[in-house]
């Protein structure tokens, strides 16, 4: 009753409905985006105040549900969300969380929430985008409801029965006159949640999708948190020392934790969080990490006479080749920089983090012999294979200087040479090739055709790449260099097309070179460059009708159409089809489809190329089996 006196004019209350509708008018200034990620980003921002109520201790359950609607339910076993009124506000606590921007932190007292960017915007975001929210509130005596629709609510919150229990439960369903799509990804939503899971030891997490019949259930419980977390990024492949190295530190109320373990790859898979959010562009915690890693297996070989007097240094890189390492640091005023807010800024991070490792590292060397002699012998390895790359690189580049650098011989190079408007398709097999070439549009498209044999880059070691014949024209044809060289303003074309047929050689392929991308041309990835040509897999003909289905699904619904009589062509690869056809189908922009690599989420991506080209094979049969109906959709 007092709720509606005080609230019908109240200024305050003004105020918020005005934030509210903000949120709706501008809704990706908040979530960054309406189509599929700002979707699951409104999931986590209801799942991080749940995971808040863990980290203060008071919750150990979450459960996250997708419910066959569409609509979202979290819930927790935590105390509840507050009921009381707001001294200043006239409405309960509870009200002010899902109704005030920013309100998040004020109650939880949890020192570390993050304010800024796109974190932490709250659970009023959530609400005013979406067409409803209910809130139901478990204090050990009375459950707590109250309805909102698109943020606003009719009713304050109210009793509506009596129970033991205590938590918070939240269901929400995101509005469809905000959102684009309503697709979660299942796979994106798990492995975030099992991050956190990882980041909050000893929290349970469940997630169900009931979107379909027979709908999945999948527990994340790790009471190893961080140390789990490397061994599950490790765990298809072979590591080089059983157990996870752990260590902590703590200064002037900041407080970094790092777990790292090396495998007998090549590859470096440093992941870095700041008070539990992913700094995909690194920062000063890793800055920190780094350079005290260096420092301590130089000392350590230097100590104990591996590294001679004449010897120079291990190189970062060396002491990185094949490490996996979780760096998670708690700071009170983080600071987010770069083009994402993902770079950690905070400078007085890199001396607590050097600190750490520099000191606990070095005491965990002395007292584990035989892991540090393994360590060590692994980074001088990778330092004598940089220093036969080098080698190699400069009699590439003297070569090349010989040959005034010249483009591969059987690139068709297109005439424009602006890269944002230019494409190259890198086509496997000649014929195929011959006919992109007479296909294509030679204004703006380039094609490169590939041959010889390819190298499997994951097993390899980048001295390799110098002087594949596969690798190499892709190499000079894109003219940005490879590697510690990549220089993605060289670039020669904005977009990059890997065609190749739709069977399991073409799968094979197409993972090749996008491994060989994620691994030595990282940027073109990150930056969205790199697609995947869409040809078509059947051509039905009737009369004068000719149409293309690139599914099974659009094969029915185009036989449907055309009635009996119609002729089927299956296409088994994309020689089969004459220039005129291919352009049409496949290299035409107004009439094709490609598909553009993304990298959501690097450890997922990591994780694919260890499984499809790692040296473990149970692994890659499951994920095959797996996968297989998707394979051809890969989204790394
Ligand atoms: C705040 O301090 C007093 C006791 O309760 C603290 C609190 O806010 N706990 C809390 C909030 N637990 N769970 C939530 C929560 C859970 C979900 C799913 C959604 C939201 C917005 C809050």
């Amino acid at each position: 009753m007092e709720h509606n006196k005080k609230n019908g004019y109240d200024e305050t209350q003004i105020q918020v409905l005005e934030g509210l509708e903000a949120v709706r008018k501008r809704p990706g200034m908040y979530i960054g985006s309406t189509e599929q990620r700002g979707l699951h980003h409104v999931i986590y921002e209801i799942v991080d105040n749940a995971i808040d109520e863990a980290l203060a201790g008071y919750c150990d359950l979450i459960t996250v549900t997708i419910n066959e609607n569409n609509s979202v339910t979290v819930s927790d076993n935590g105390r509840g969300i507050p009921i009381g009124i707001h001294p200043k506000m006239g409405i309960s606590a509870a009200e002010v969380v899902f109704t005030v921007l920013h309100a998040g932190g004020k109650f939880s007292g949890e020192s570390y929430k993050v304010a800024g960017g796109l974190h932490g915007v709250g659970a009023a975001v959530v609400n005013a985008l979406s067409e409803y929210l209910e809130v139901e509130i478990y204090d050990g005596e009375k459950i707590y409801k109250q309805y909102y629709e698109r943020g606003k609510s009719k009713a304050p919150l109210a009793v509506v029965g009596q129970t033991e229990k205590t938590g918070t439960k939240v269901t929400f369903m995101p509005d469809y006159q905000i959102f684009e799509t309503f697709d979660y990804d299942y796979d994106t939503v798990l492995s975030r949640l099992r991050e956190q899971a990882f980041l909050n030891a000893g929290v349970k997490i469940i997630f169900e999708d009931r979107r379909k019949a027979d709908f999945t259930s999948k527990e994340l419980h790790y009471e190893g948190g961080i140390c789990s977390f490397v061994k599950y990024i490790n765990r298809n492949k072979q590591e080089i020392h059983g157990d996870v190295i752990f260590v902590t530190g703590e200064k002037d109320g900041s407080m970094v934790e790092v777990a790292m373990q090396y495998n007998d790859s090549y590859v470096e898979n440093i992941v870095s969080f700041c008070n539990n959010i992913n700094t995909t562009e690194g920062g000063t915690h890793e800055t920190g990490f780094k350079t005290a890693l260096t420092r301590v297996l130089n000392d350590y070989a230097r100590g104990n006479g591996t590294l001679k007097e004449n010897d120079k240094n291990l190189s970062g890189e060396d002491v990185r080749e094949g490490i996996t390492a979780v760096i998670s640091v708690k700071v009170h005023n983080p600071q987010f920089e770069g083009q994402t807010k993902t770079r950690l800024g905070n400078s007085e991070v890199r001396g607590l983090v050097e600190g750490t490792i520099g000191t606990k590292v070095q005491a965990f060397l002395e007292e584990n012999p035989s892991v540090a002699k393994k360590i060590i012998e692994k980074a001088m390895t990778a330092s004598r294979a940089r220093e036969a790359a080098k080698r190699a690189r400069e009699m590439t580049r003297r070569k090349s200087a010989l040959e005034s650098t010249a483009l591969p011989g059987k690139l068709a190079d297109c005439s424009e040479k602006d890269p944002t408007n230019t494409e190259i398709y890198i086509v496997e097999g000649d014929s195929a090739g011959g006919s992109a070439k007479q296909g294509r549009n030679r204004a703006y498209q380039a094609i490169l055709p590939l041959w010889g044999k390819m190298l499997n880059v994951e097993k390899a070691r980048i001295d390799r790449v110098y002087g594949n014949e596969k690798l190499m024209p892709v190499i000079t044809a894109l003219g940005a260099g490879f590697g510690e060289d990549f220089d993605v303003t060289k670039l020669r074309y904005g977009k990059i097309i890997i065609m190749a047929d739709a069977d399991v050689d073409g799968a094979h392929i197409r993972t090749l070179l996008l491994t060989f991308f994620f691994r030595f041309m990282r940027p073109l990835v990150e930056n969205g460059n790199v697609y995947i040509a869409q040809p078509p897999l059947y051509k039905v003909e009737k009369g004068k009708m000719i149409k293309y289905a690139y599914d099974d699904k659009e094969l029915d619904l185009l036989l449907e159409e055309a009635g009996k009589g119609a002729k089927i062509q299956r296409y088994k690869g994309l020689g089969e089809m004459n220039p005129s056809q291919l352009w049409e189908t496949t290299m035409n922009p107004e009439t094709r489809t490609i598909l553009q690599v993304k990298m959501e989420d690097a450890v997922a991506a990591d994780e694919i190329f260890t499984i499809l080209m790692g040296d473990k094979v149970e692994p890659r049969r499951e994920f095959i089996e797996e996968n297989a109906r998707y394979v051809s959709n890969l989204d790394i």
